[in-house]
């Protein structure tokens, strides 16, 4: 159809070719790609809350600082990706207001508690490494400055995935009641983890749209069976049980048989009614409004600088 875009275009995409902030595009490929982005920045901005929760009571200084580090990343990953938005024509106060309106979600994931310190280390383990299979992917985007913003936000999760590994490795060979405290934690975050990747493909509205337009290079369903698949003897090596009996190998299809997912809880969460939706919002928006004046002083700075070099 006509919104796909017109044949140059097309054909662009088909030969590999990037989109560049000023080159012409549809209007629909630009607003999906406005929603995904800025989707993905508010996720990240609203993703250092539960980690943020545990960094007063870091078991030690080292855990401390790695997880400061962290949280820390990932405000700078929010702040490459709203300016990746921007080069779409969006200001970022607009993105900003859709998100606290409503109008714009964030990831599922960080509507969830994070009631002991081995969350943190099941965050970075499961989190961070289903982001990473589905972001590296992204660093093939068709849209130029998304694609190269993933590159260096890949290389960021990794080291977010292996701190996460770590810690809950140390939980696991500690004491029993460390153990049973990663094992805890694995078992509250697998499935929800499992839920980032998407609604099945049967049920993705999106993603014929943006795999036509090679902003999807995988669908939902892959890149969910890719994580299980890396996930599986990972948590071996970790004595961790994935919370799940009808996790099988199966020699015929080379991948990992998995359980049945309760996609009524994703859809639950994304409607608002998950555990902690209301306190991310609130956070986010009171935390906004207490910027204020940092915003303005800002502006007020950079005015008088512009005023001075004129
Ligand atoms: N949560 O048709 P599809 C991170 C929505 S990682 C909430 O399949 P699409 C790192 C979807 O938007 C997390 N909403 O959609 C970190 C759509 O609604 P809409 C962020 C979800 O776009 C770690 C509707 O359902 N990563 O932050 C979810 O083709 C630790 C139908 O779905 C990204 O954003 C969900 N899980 O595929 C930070 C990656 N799933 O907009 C801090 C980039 C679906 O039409 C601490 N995004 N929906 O109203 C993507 O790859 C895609 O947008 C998908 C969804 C795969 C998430």
């Amino acid at each position: 159809t006509a919104e796909l875009g017109d044949p140059e275009f097309l054909a662009l995409l088909d030969n590999e070719g990037r989109i560049e902030p000023r080159d012409a595009m549809p209007d629909a490929y630009r607003k999906t790609l406005i929603r995904q982005i800025a989707q993905h920045a508010h996720s990240e901005i609203i993703g250092m809350q539960p980690e943020g929760n545990w960094i007063t009571r870091a078991p030690s200084l080292h855990r401390k600082a790695i997880l400061l580090a962290k949280v820390q990343d990932e405000a700078g990953h929010g702040l490459y990706l709203y300016a990746a938005a921007e080069t779409l024509g969006i200001d970022r106060s607009e993105l900003l207001d859709a998100l606290h309106e409503g109008r714009q979600k964030y990831s599922s994931i960080f509507n969830y508690p994070t009631t002991s310190w081995a969350d943190i280390g099941a965050i970075g383990w499961l989190v961070d490494g289903a982001a990473i299979v589905n972001q590296v992917p992204l660093c093939r985007c068709s849209y130029g400055p998304y694609a190269r913003a993933m590159i260096r936000i890949c290389k960021e999760e990794s080291f977010h995935q292996r701190q996460g590994f770590d810690l809950l490795l140390t939980l696991s060979n500690g004491t029993p009641a460390q153990h049973a405290m990663a094992q805890d934690a694995v078992n509250r975050w697998w499935w929800p983890s499992l839920m980032m990747f998407g609604p099945p493909d049967e049920a993705s509205p999106n993603s014929a749209r943006s795999t036509r337009w090679g902003i999807k290079r995988f669908s939902n369903d892959e890149l969910r069976q890719r994580f299980v698949d890396i996930a599986v003897p990972q948590s071996e090596a970790l004595g961790l049980t994935i919370p799940d009996p009808d996790l099988r190998w199966n020699v015929d299809r080379d991948h990992y048989d998995f359980g049945e997912i309760d996609f009524s809880e994703l859809f639950d969460v994304i409607a608002g009614k998950g555990y902690c939706n209301d306190e991310r919002m609130e956070r986010r928006t009171s935390a906004h409004n207490d910027g204020e004046w940092v915003r303005e002083a800002a502006m007020a700075y950079a005015a008088k600088k512009t005023e001075a070099a004129a």
